[in-house]
């Protein structure tokens, strides 16, 4: 690191941080200090706030402060509590799978797909099963796109087709084969009792059994997706918050050139 006064605070801040040993930040180095929220089934007095301050000493909070409640029914009860917490994780031995390739923007996918692939790449996406959830899956294809990237359909040499929501997996795959699309996206937003796990599953198993899922690139994306558990359910990749249309378009793109689908 450069020299200057803010490098040099920084060192001197630093003398006490230990990787191995990370902890959350509040104020001070190894304070721990967080801060969760939660709800609880019951009314809104003092043995409740006794109970969240117990919780919170269950998970680890040291002099928990029930900073704030409040009665959301009669029966249900809201609390912010503040603690130190004493567990630490080791920063050093962390290793996450990520999707490795440097995203494009959207012009520089355009001229990729024209002088990778030569053709119009078709694009069909939605939020499946029982899933209502359409946010995500409209941030990447809608053409007004999100947060100021622009979203597939605005892609000069991309064809995107937004299926909507609550798309069955049959349906799903019927549309793809009537399309002869080249990449699938899969919106999950619901994780209640691992329903997205068996959705995504679902999916794969029926595109092995229609001979098509080495034909075509298989994304899926979510708040609760990580590239990892994607590639375990056997996605190509996977996409959480913070990801928009054009980490996607080149994902998809670059790996359609890897895997010789650009034909
Ligand atoms: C809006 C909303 C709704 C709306 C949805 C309207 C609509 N047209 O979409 C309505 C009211 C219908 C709804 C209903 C329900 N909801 Co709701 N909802 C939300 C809310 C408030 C926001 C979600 C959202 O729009 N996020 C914004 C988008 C942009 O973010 P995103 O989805 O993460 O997308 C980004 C990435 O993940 C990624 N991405 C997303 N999809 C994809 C796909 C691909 C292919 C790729 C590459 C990337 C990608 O890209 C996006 C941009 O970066 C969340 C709470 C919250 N604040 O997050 C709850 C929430 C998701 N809902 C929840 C629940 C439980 C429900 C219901 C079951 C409630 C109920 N008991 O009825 C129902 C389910 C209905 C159903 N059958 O699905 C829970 C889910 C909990 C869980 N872990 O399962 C949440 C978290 C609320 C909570 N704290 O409990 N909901």
């Amino acid at each position: 690191m450069s020299g200057g006064l803010y490098s040099t605070e920084v060192r001197d801040f630093d003398t006490n941080l230990d990787l191995t040993k990370l902890k959350p930040y509040g104020d001070t180095m190894n304070d721990g200090k967080v801060q969760v929220s939660f709800t609880l089934p019951v009314k809104d007095d003092e043995r409740g706030i006794e109970a969240a301050a117990q919780l919170a000493k269950a998970m680890g909070l040291k002099d928990p402060n029930v900073a704030h409640h409040q009665a959301l029914d009669v029966d249900f009860t809201f609390y912010v509590v503040f603690g130190s917490l004493q567990h630490t994780v080791n920063y050093e031995e962390i290793h996450v799978q990520t999707v490795e390739v440097d995203t494009m923007d959207m012009a520089q996918v355009s001229e990729y797909i024209k002088e990778h692939i030569g053709r119009k790449v078709t694009i069909i996406g939605a939020s499946t099963g029982t899933d209502a959830h359409t946010v995500g899956i409209d941030a990447i294809m809608n053409m007004k796109g999100f947060a100021g990237h622009y979203g597939l359909e605005r892609y000069e040499m991309i064809e995107a087709y937004n299926l909507g929501s609550q798309v069955e997996n049959e349906e799903f795959i019927k549309k793809a084969i009537e399309l002869n699309a080249d990449v699938l996206l899969v919106s999950q937003t619901v994780t209640q009792k691992d329903v997205h796990i068996q959705n995504l599953t679902n999916l794969v198993e029926l595109l092995e059994a229609e001979g098509i899922r080495d034909k075509v690139i298989l994304i899926c994306g979510g708040p609760r997706i990580t590239h990892e558990l994607a590639k375990e359910l056997g996605y190509d990749a996977g996409f959480g918050p913070g990801k928009y249309a054009d980490d996607v378009a080149t994902f998809a793109a670059t790996e359609m050139v890897a895997r010789g689908l650009n034909k």
